[in-house]
């Protein structure tokens, strides 16, 4: 009975964990919808965790998505970010823009609700976890030390 325990405490913990999960993991229209120039806090609870978010954006408008670690952020949370159509098609993602924090600049082809999906590189034994800020803003360009790609 011993060796049974511990798997059974970590898979109530796993489970508990996903269950509080506060955004959902999917690209599609059940994902809250933001908008631009208010932030939103969330966390990825455990290493893998998503968090999609919906958000209209205006043809021919330039923005800038950040995903920023909450300070003090765990060691090691290394947070990106991607943006989708309404298609769900990819049409930009960052890692590591400012320090371990992502920003996308995107200027939007076409008025139409967009997908931001909040994530942390994660690899097995590392620590990607932590709570952060979430915000797009109608903008001027990024100031030094940016850096995105876009598809
Ligand atoms: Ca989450
Ligand atoms: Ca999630």
């Amino acid at each position: 009975m011993k060796n049974l325990f511990f798997p059974l405490i970590l898979t109530i913990l796993f489970i508990k964990s996903v269950l509080t999960d506060d955004y959902p993991n999917v690209v599609g229209p059940s994902a809250p919808l933001i908008t631009v120039g208010t932030a939103v806090t969330g966390a990825i609870e455990v290493g893998g965790d998503v968090d999609v978010f919906r958000i209209k954006l205006v043809g021919g408008r330039a923005y800038r998505i950040t995903m920023e670690a909450i300070s003090p952020p765990s060691p090691g949370f290394d947070n990106q970010l991607y943006l989708y159509n309404s298609a769900g098609g990819q049409v930009a993602t960052a890692d590591d823009s400012i320090g371990k924090n992502a920003v996308i600049q995107y200027t939007a082809p076409s008025t139409d609700y967009y997908y931001i999906k909040a994530k942390a590189y994660y690899s097995s034994g590392g620590t990607s976890t932590g709570t952060y800020a979430l915000a797009a803003v109608d903008t001027a360009p990024c100031s030094t030390g940016c850096s995105s790609k876009s598809y």
